[in-house]
């Protein structure tokens, strides 16, 4: 993990770019990938998540940690890809999360797109923000965030979050959200999770 460069003076170059098409590019950027088969606990419909092709990927992130995790005052930034498709009529999504310190909330931005940031409070009440090229959504610590796409192409979202916020994955791979984002008559519709 690089450290801030204290001791340079003078004029540097950007140790990392972003083009605007979405994506980020530098030696210091991480990517990670989730698979269907990574994601399948998280669909409805059990029987065509396990019939689909485990390997096919849902969704990827580059990430940019400048500070190691956990480290109070420093921010992260991450860009995340999220491919078109669904499972049964549930549309492709991210796993969802709450922040580990509840306190820390994120900002997500639209870059391309069609899409839907769903947010849960911790009395499990659910809504959407529709998500569309410029779109900006300040997302408070309390509350759990994922994000759907809800359109034929991809969904390229840039996310800030603070170093210090961790990320709780266990409440939401045993409890869920409190309504799922499905495609109804080829609309989405925020459905109550049974
Ligand atoms: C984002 C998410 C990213 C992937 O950077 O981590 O979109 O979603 P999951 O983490 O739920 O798999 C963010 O919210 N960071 O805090
Ligand atoms: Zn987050």
């Amino acid at each position: 993990m690089s450290t801030l460069p204290t001791e340079l003076e003078g004029i540097m170059t950007p140790r990392v770019c972003l083009d605007w098409g979405g994506l980020m590019k530098g030696p210091e950027v991480k990517e990670s990938s989730r698979s269907l088969g990574d994601l399948r606990g998280i669909f409805r419909d059990v029987a065509q998540a396990s019939a689909a092709d485990p390997a096919r990927i849902v969704y990827r992130v580059q990430s940019w940690n400048p500070v190691n995790t956990g480290v109070p005052g420093g921010l992260f930034w991450g860009v995340t890809t999220i491919e078109p498709g669904k499972v049964g009529d549930e549309y492709f999504m991210t796993h969802g999360h709450f922040h580990a310190d509840r306190t820390r909330a994120e900002y997500y931005g639209t870059v391309s797109g069609e899409g839907m940031l769903i947010r849960m409070d911790d009395e499990r009440k659910t809504w959407g923000e529709r998500m569309s090229a410029g779109s900006l959504h300040y997302i408070e610590g309390r509350h759990a965030h994922r994000v759907a796409n809800t359109g034929d192409t991809p969904l390229i979202f840039w996310a800030c979050w603070p170093s210090d916020a961790g990320h709780d994955y266990a409440t939401i791979k045993t409890h869920g959200f409190g309504s799922r984002l499905m495609d109804k008559n080829g609309r989405p519709e925020l459905i109550p999770n049974a």
